[in-house]
């Protein structure tokens, strides 16, 4: 089966860069996959994306050096297996609450006897080769995001749930789990203190941990942190970012502040 090259990096301790795909659209989605990171994430939650865009941005990431994986619109267990029937490489699932719910995001991910995920792998076969069956359950990637008051009450039960690879930060949800404006001043308490709380946690039960950062200094500051997935911005805010500097520079303006995307 095809190595997943995310796992592999991010398991020998280095740092992944992932972009974040929810324009829903192939060639958006191609682009990112040629522009240097690791891992393309089409996200289906807030993303402007469903399954049939879906389908299309996984094929189109296929053909690129980035391994392609989903963030899920919720802990479906029907809608994760047919992502990854659909050959995404790992699946991140917003909203994890409980251990139970961890529980459930290996159960969907992981075949018998590990999980319940049900055979039919389809494009899982094609883009990870005849023996995906065989191996997929060690490959595919299964990340339960911390973003809510209960996850941060439950955090060390999340972590310790076995099969499950890692935590992922949201950090946007996670401010206002914390009382605060979802534009995240990681810098700042109560969300730093947050941050390094559940990476601590990641590190305590030898999970990994990923974090979505509006952009890439906060990705810079949490790679020093020690973060082993970064996420530095969505398509729309790369786009919209740059295309606005084009314009101030054209026009000698001073540079627009950056606008969020989420
Ligand atoms: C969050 O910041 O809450 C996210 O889910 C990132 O998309
Ligand atoms: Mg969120």
């Amino acid at each position: 089966m095809r190595t997943n090259a995310v796992k592999t990096l991010m398991q020998s301790g280095g740092t992944a860069l992932i972009g974040w795909a929810g324009i829903g659209n192939s060639y958006s989605a191609e682009l990112l996959g040629h522009s240097g990171f690791d891992g393309v994430v089409v996200d289906m939650q807030h993303g402007q994306v469903y399954l049939d865009q879906a389908v299309g941005m996984l094929q189109a990431l296929s053909a690129t050096p980035a391994i392609p994986m989903a963030r899920v619109t919720a802990n479906h267990f029907a809608e994760i297996n047919k992502i990854l029937d659909s050959g995404a490489y790992g699946v991140i699932v917003p909203m994890i609450d409980t251990a139970d719910d961890a529980r459930r995001v290996v159960e969907a991910v992981r075949y018998p006897p590990r999980g319940r995920r049900s055979f039919g792998p389809a494009r899982g076969l094609l883009y990870g080769g005849q023996d995906y069956p065989q191996h997929a359950d060690d490959e595919l990637l299964a990340f339960a995001m911390i973003e809510t008051p209960q996850a941060m009450e439950n955090l060390d039960a999340i972590a310790a749930v076995p099969g499950l690879d890692g935590l992922f930060i949201g950090p946007a949800d996670l401010s206002l789990a914390l009382g605060v404006s979802p534009a995240p001043r990681w810098r700042e308490e109560p969300l730093r203190g947050a941050i390094a709380r559940i990476l601590a946690a990641a590190r305590a039960h030898g999970k990994l941990a990923g974090i979505f950062c509006t952009g890439p200094e906060m990705a810079i500051d949490m790679q020093a942190a020690g973060f082993g997935m970064l996420v530095p911005g969505n398509d729309a805010a790369l786009l919209r970012g740059a295309a606005q500097a084009a314009c101030d520079r054209i026009r000698g303006a001073a540079p627009t502040a950056p606008k969020a995307a989420y």
